[in-house]
């Protein structure tokens, strides 16, 4: 068989010289054979070069809301504010001056009995009947802060007269007479009186028969005693309020 092949190969060409080392070696070339099947996958090549860096990739979402940090220290005082707006308009109080308290009277003719109150008989004003005109004296209804003055008119003799308190002294005036003359002794003083108190004038001679003098009084000549209230003492006196 493998000679046939041989011949077959070699026809029409050159003849080859034999040889019986091999067999077929004087035979004509064979005809190719079919080629063979692929071989497998040959194994994986060495990594490359490290490629150029690439453009900057787009910014990721927005990250979770992270936990809220400790208090911080306490801040130094801020400047101080504006004024506020007037407040509202307060209701409508009681009136200062609806307490009245005064009078004005004086003397019709002239008296001298010492250490007793001068008992003026002739009102200038005397509305609220505070001055009586029976005992000579003044009778505090509303307590408070009130004025006192008198202004006299004195003939004959040295007089001295004292404004009295409920039986006490507080004011005197001493008028150290010339004859032939008309003096004048004036005085007065502001009392803080409680309701009940009793303020009078009289002469005052301390037991000296020369301070027993005349309080004078004619058609050209008044005496006279005048007191008002300057300040009632309320209970709920909003003045008393502001003082504090
Ligand atoms: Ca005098």
């Amino acid at each position: 068989m493998a000679a046939q092949l041989c011949l077959s190969q070699e026809a029409g060409d050159k003849v080859i010289t034999p040889d019986g080392r091999e067999p077929c070696a004087r035979w004509l070339s064979g005809v190719p054979g079919t080629p063979g099947f692929d071989g497998i996958p040959g194994r994986d090549g060495r990594e490359g070069r490290e490629g150029e860096k690439g453009n900057d990739g787009e910014p990721g979402s927005r990250g979770l809301k992270g936990i809220p940090g400790e208090l911080g220290v306490e801040g130094p005082t801020g400047h101080p504010g504006f004024p506020g707006n007037p407040g509202l308009k307060g209701e409508k109080g009681e009136s200062y001056f609806t307490y009245h308290s005064a009078f004005s009277v004086g003397l019709t003719e002239e008296i001298s009995i010492p250490d007793t109150p001068i008992r003026f008989n002739k009102a200038f004003y005397n509305e609220q009947h505070d001055y009586d005109e029976i005992s000579g004296k003044f009778r505090c209804v509303i307590p408070g802060i009130y004025f006192f003055t008198y202004h006299l008119t004195v003939h004959g003799k040295q007089t001295q007269v004292a404004l009295y308190r409920n039986g006490r002294t507080v004011a005197f005036t001493l008028d150290q007479f010339h004859n032939g003359d008309l003096d004048q002794a004036s005085g007065g003083t502001i009392l803080n009186l409680a309701s009940g108190d009793e303020v009078w004038l009289q002469v005052y001679s301390g037991g000296e028969e020369e301070f027993i003098g005349g309080v004078y009084a004619d058609i050209t000549s008044d005496s006279t005693f005048s007191g008002f209230l300057l300040s009632p003492k309320l209970q709920n006196n909003p003045l008393d309020n502001r003082r504090r």
